[in-house]
């Protein structure tokens, strides 16, 4: 008997094999490399299609239920993957079975349920309340919304220490600060008060910014950042953040120039975008 006629084995996909469990993996790690998730700190969760999920996963083996504490019906029987609670991004590589999960609402909208990950007995990132009011107020806005990053990006924290926190003025700070930052965010950043993290509380007020924002800080603490994909939301918080370190770098010193905001509006003119009214003191 030749070993194919009696080769009965199906390979099972390595967590690593499925392309949403390593991007999730890749990111994780190259924030954790850029300072911006010490110890537990950050949490992502991405909106996943059915189909891209039926190919990897058993969609039909529920492993266990959660009942979360805020409304969740607007997402009956869609389809996520977070980070989990207390988990390091340092890790994710190494092993993303414990330290992510795939989750779908069910379909009556009142408890998530686990299908794959959060391994011994994990959950969800403490954060879940913020980001699925958040995926609840963006995909009103666009259709095409599916990410939700939090981290605790360096210098756009800092700057929380020494900038006013009116949404104007900061928004207008970080654009002076790089050419391309009215560009990529036209719309500027929200801000809530500081409040505590975890909280549905702040979950509220964080998705009711997000109405009007694609990005939010958190004084004190971090950032949120949301986009049509895993590149689109993080490279918002990128662009946010590097804005954030030059205005940290040169704050305290003597400036010789600067972009002014007839050149800012000239710049939004020349890339086609129309930058949020009330910002530009034209
Ligand atoms: O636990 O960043 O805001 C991770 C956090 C909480
Ligand atoms: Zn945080």
């Amino acid at each position: 008997m030749s070993p194919s006629s009696v080769n009965e084995y199906v390979a099972q996909p390595q967590p690593l094999d499925i392309p949403f469990v390593h991007e999730m993996a890749k990111i994780t790690l190259c924030m954790w490399r850029s300072g911006w998730d010490e110890r537990n700190g950050g949490n992502i969760s991405c909106i996943l299609e059915e189909q891209e999920v039926a190919r990897y996963l058993d969609i039909t083996q529920v492993q266990r239920t959660l009942e979360p504490t805020f409304p969740v019906a607007e997402l009956a029987g869609m389809y996520f993957i977070v980070t989990g609670s207390g988990k390091y991004f340092k890790n994710v590589m190494d092993d993303p079975e414990s330290n992510l999960g795939v989750l779908r609402v069910s379909a009556d909208g009142q408890r998530l349920e686990v299908l794959w990950g959060l391994s011994n007995g994990a959950v969800p990132t403490s954060e879940l309340p913020a980001h699925f009011m958040t995926h609840i107020e963006r995909l009103h806005v666009d259709p095409q919304h599916r990410v939700v990053i939090h981290n605790h990006a360096t210098h756009t924290l800092a700057m929380t220490f020494v900038h006013e926190l009116d949404e104007r003025q900061f928004t207008r700070t970080l654009w002076q600060m790089c050419t391309e930052c009215i560009v990529v965010f036209p719309d500027g950043i929200g801000i809530v008060p500081w409040m505590i993290p975890g909280t549905s509380e702040i979950g509220r007020a964080t998705a009711d910014k997000m109405k009007q924002y694609r990005a939010v800080i958190w004084p004190q603490h971090g950032i949120f950042g949301t986009g049509n994909s895993i590149d689109e939301a993080f490279g918002l918080i990128e662009t946010i953040e590097k804005a954030a370190q030059i205005y940290m770098l040169i704050a305290h010193l003597p400036l010789c120039q600067k972009i002014t905001d007839p050149q800012l509006a000239e710049l939004a003119k020349a890339f086609g975008v129309t930058p949020r009214t009330g910002i530009l003191q034209l």
